[in-house]
């Protein structure tokens, strides 16, 4: 007994250079154990993570915990042997109880993240996005679709045309507005973006002789450029040349188309017009779809809207194509099909048909 312990509790300096440890009171054994006592009933109550955490550290902790200052005091009591003996009950007192209350947190965090992530097996399941067509396309299709079956084939061309074909050909004079760099949008080496699928139907007299019956989709481009015009649109056209065509057959074929795109109740009026590359020419109108002929502001209050142009094609046309005009007669027409898929599927703004906007294409379902 006595030795170095003697001092003990009197506070003796010591070189561990932390004045905490060093002026501490030596405890009792009855100190001792009644702090393991403390100590267990801290730790079996702490309720979270953080505060069993925050007791690991005080008690634990490898630098500054109680245990360590308490260790360091074992030289200093007055029976080392039994101080001693009470610190070991104490450590192992502490961290049996910090073991204890680790393995029940560690169960109750297993329990609320099975919780969190549980699945409800009996929700719906997504739907998969589906794609779907333009309603450009839609309504191009429904189109070939009707003339396909009055015995028509489809013929395709280049966008980009030269003066001869988009314009020349088709009658229209050397100083025609038209062929003005204002209403056509001209590329490098005299060449143009058609302004019409027209190009496609001359192409097609120029190849091969009557009898012809085509119609002809496509993308087309003018220099304009506002709320109701977009510099590129479709248009679908159709040519009809064989002996002894009428402007009767003109008639009876639009009649045809409109009952079949439109309704059978839908009434068609031929206006007289004038176009280079027909003549006679016509524009039609049918009944307004949006109110049925009753009048409102989109068809201003006429009970009408105009969708088609028409004519029988100008005898010089088919002469510059190679065709007999004594031999031969035909008609044509061209409609814009944005109009006609805006007024289908009630699009206000033909910007909108362009803009690539997904919610556009989900309300549109062919
Ligand atoms: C040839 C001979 C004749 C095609 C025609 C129209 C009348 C017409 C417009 C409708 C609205 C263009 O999209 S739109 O702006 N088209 O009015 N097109 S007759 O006549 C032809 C074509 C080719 C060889």
């Amino acid at each position: 007994m006595g030795g170095p312990g003697s001092t003990g509790s009197t506070g003796a300096t010591g070189a561990t250079g932390r004045a905490g440890a060093n002026t501490a009171p030596v405890p009792t054994l009855e100190e001792l154990a009644l702090l393991a006592s403390e100590a267990e009933a801290a730790i079996a109550s702490s309720a979270t993570r953080a505060s069993w955490e925050a007791l690991r550290v005080s008690w634990a902790g490898a630098k500054s915990g109680r245990l360590k200052e308490l260790q360091a005091l074992i030289p200093k009591a007055a029976d080392k042997r039994a101080f001693g003996q009470a610190f070991n009950l104490l450590k192992a007192r502490v961290e049996d109880a910090l073991a204890a209350r680790d393995t029940e947190l560690s169960r109750v965090e297993a329990a609320a993240r099975v919780e969190a992530e549980r699945v409800d097996v009996t929700l719906p399941g997504r739907r998969p996005l589906v794609g779907s067509l333009h309603p450009v396309t839609l309504v191009s299709r429904e189109i070939e679709a009707v003339f396909r079956s009055l015995g028509y084939s489809i013929a395709e061309g280049p966008e980009l045309e030269d003066d001869r074909y988009n314009f020349a050909l088709l009658n229209f004079p050397e100083d025609h507005p038209a062929r003005d760099a204002q209403d056509t949008l001209f590329v490098e080496d005299g060449r143009l973006l058609r302004t019409h699928t027209s190009p496609v139907q001359i192409r097609t007299m120029l190849a091969r002789q009557p009898p012809i019956r085509v119609i002809c989709p496509g993308r087309v481009y003018r220099n304009d450029n506002d709320l109701r015009h977009s510099p590129m649109f479709h248009q679908v056209e159709g040519l009809c040349v064989a002996e002894g065509i009428t402007l009767g057959d003109l008639k009876g074929t639009l009649e045809a188309f409109i009952a079949r795109l439109f309704t059978r109740q839908t009434k068609a009026r031929f206006r007289p017009s004038y176009f280079p590359f027909t003549e006679p020419s016509a524009e039609v109108d049918i009944t307004c779809q949006i109110c049925l002929g009753n009048g409102c502001p989109t068809c201003s209050h006429t009970g009408w809207m105009e969708i088609l142009g028409s004519g029988m094609v100008d005898p010089r046309v088919l002469d510059n194509c190679g065709i007999d005009p004594d031999r031969y007669s035909g008609f044509a027409f061209g409609l814009g099909l944005d109009r006609v898929a805006m007024n289908k599927y009630g699009i206000p703004n033909i910007r909108s048909l362009f803009e690539s906007d997904e919610r556009l294409l989900r309300q549109v379902r062919g």
